[in-house]
């Protein structure tokens, strides 16, 4: 055991250099290299490295006191024998540029590692910010930009290690208060609607809140994007009215579009394959299904449900037609299964029955696209001669663009509309 005592080595400067931080206590038991001082002069702030491991049994320096090279600082118990280590440099962090101290001992690591690399950051208000190495490199650690901290409470504003951990504890606070869902979207805020008026509340079913969860689960999570198109359905339409004229009185007989619709997408997802996939969870994998369901939305006194007509590529159209008839009718009556709605491929979601001209549906994930459908209308359409009246029907294509490129998502929502405006294609 030996009695060391410790100094301030050669600073690079002539005149006295002002201790601003004493970080040992008398009793504490110290590493070689931990930062004993950190003393400030006109240009850096240094941080002084105990030049031997040991316990503190005296200290001989207070902040503010003036000291110079070979002044004692402190006195430290050493457990060896040995003599203090001579030649580690002091920490130097520069406030206008960075200086590396000159012919470091390659021996012997720095006090602080990361000193040389110390950039001065600015903080949000321009001006520098005081910290000393140290203090930087535990901010660091814990992912702290020093920079956010505005003031210090050490001296001459001087950032700590408790401002570090204020910061960190007040930003965990903000961040549980701003936001909601985990998501780090700023909450809407919660608005008293009684002060305006008055106000009825009531609760959302447990449709409703399932759809609005998975709805805003979609939205967050794919990068969508709507193509719009529209199908020359006059034919279609004469074909269809003069079938339903047939039926006579029986509705269950009557086609509507959707039922064309279904074969049309149908076949499009045939020729372009990666619409009938799905993204693997881990978004490196894409899986390409054999079989083709269709979901159907379906607007019910409850809500919107989906449920699945299952290897719709197999079934005629008026099979497919009795299919939408059972489960829309089970979906408006509440008695949807489970698996009524699971294993869809690709959605199709038609308010044609109800108007509109256009929508962008949100995609149905994890299915790769969904096609809306709104209300066919008589349009002029030339011909290259001539103005003749076409009855169009707008789609609205929403994919998923991880999946699915621009240039594919057209030439999908144009094939449909190709499909429709001549069904006998559907025959080959
Ligand atoms: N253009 C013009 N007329 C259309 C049409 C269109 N695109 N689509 C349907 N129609 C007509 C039908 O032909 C029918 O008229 P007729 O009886 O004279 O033939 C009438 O509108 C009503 O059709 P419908 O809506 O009852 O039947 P459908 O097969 O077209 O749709 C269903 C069935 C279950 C999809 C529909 O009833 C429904 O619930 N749609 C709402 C879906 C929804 O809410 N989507 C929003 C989800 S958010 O993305």
């Amino acid at each position: 055991m030996s009695l060391i005592e410790l100094k301030i080595p050669d600073v690079g400067t002539d005149t006295e250099v002002e201790v601003i931080e004493v970080l040992i206590q008398i009793g504490d038991v110290v590493e070689l290299e931990q930062t004993l001082l950190v003393l400030e002069t006109d240009k850096a702030s240094i941080e002084l490295p105990a030049t031997a491991a040991g316990k503190i049994e005296n200290i001989k320096v207070k902040v503010g006191d003036k000291v110079s090279e070979g002044v004692i600082v402190a006195t430290l118990l050493s457990q060896t024998n040995t003599e203090p280590t001579p030649d580690i440099p002091a920490a130097v962090e520069p406030e206008e540029q960075i200086e590396i101290p000159a012919e470091p001992n390659p021996e012997v690591k720095p006090a602080v590692e990361i000193a040389p690399e110390i950039i001065l950051e600015p903080s949000n208000s321009g001006s520098v910010v005081h910290a000393s190495p140290g203090v930087r490199y535990f901010a660091r650690e814990l992912g702290v930009n020093i920079a956010q901290i505005t003031l210090g409470s050490g001296r001459k504003g001087r950032i700590i290690k408790d401002d570090v951990k204020a910061f960190i504890k007040s930003e965990l606070t903000k961040k549980s208060s701003e936001t909601n869902s985990g998501t780090g979207i700023p909450a809407i805020p919660a608005v008293d609607f009684s002060k305006f008026g008055e106000i009825k509340s009531e609760p959302l079913n447990k449709i409703k809140r399932l759809t609005g969860k998975n709805l805003t689960c979609n939205w967050l999570n794919m990068p969508m994007v709507t193509q719009h198109e529209e199908a020359d359905i006059t034919e279609m339409e004469v074909f269809r009215k003069s079938y339903n004229a047939e039926q006579g009185a029986n509705k269950e007989l009557k086609i509507t579009p959707l039922v064309f619709i279904i074969k049309a997408l149908l076949a499009a997802m045939k020729d372009y394959p990666q619409f009938n996939s799905s993204l693997a969870a881990d978004g490196n994998n894409l899986i390409y299904k054999q079989y083709f369901n269709i979901g159907i939305a379906v607007d019910t006194p409850n809500g919107l449900v989906v449920p699945v007509i299952k290897n719709a590529d197999q079934k005629s159209l008026l099979e497919l037609n009795n299919s939408m008839r059972v489960l829309s009718e089970k979906a408006r009556k509440g008695k949807l299964m489970p698996t009524d709605m699971q294993g869809g491929c690709l959605t199709i979601s038609s308010l044609g029955g109800i108007g509109g001209t256009a929508f962008t549906p949100i995609v149905n994930a994890p299915e790769v696209a969904i096609l809306g459908v709104t209300r066919a209308s008589m349009k002029p359409i030339w011909n290259g001669s001539e103005f003749i009246p076409k009855l169009m029907l707008p789609l609205d294509l929403t994919y998923d663009h991880r999946v699915i490129d621009g240039a594919d998502g057209v030439r999908f929502v144009v094939a449909i509309a190709k499909y429709l405006a001549d069904i006998r294609r559907l025959l080959l």
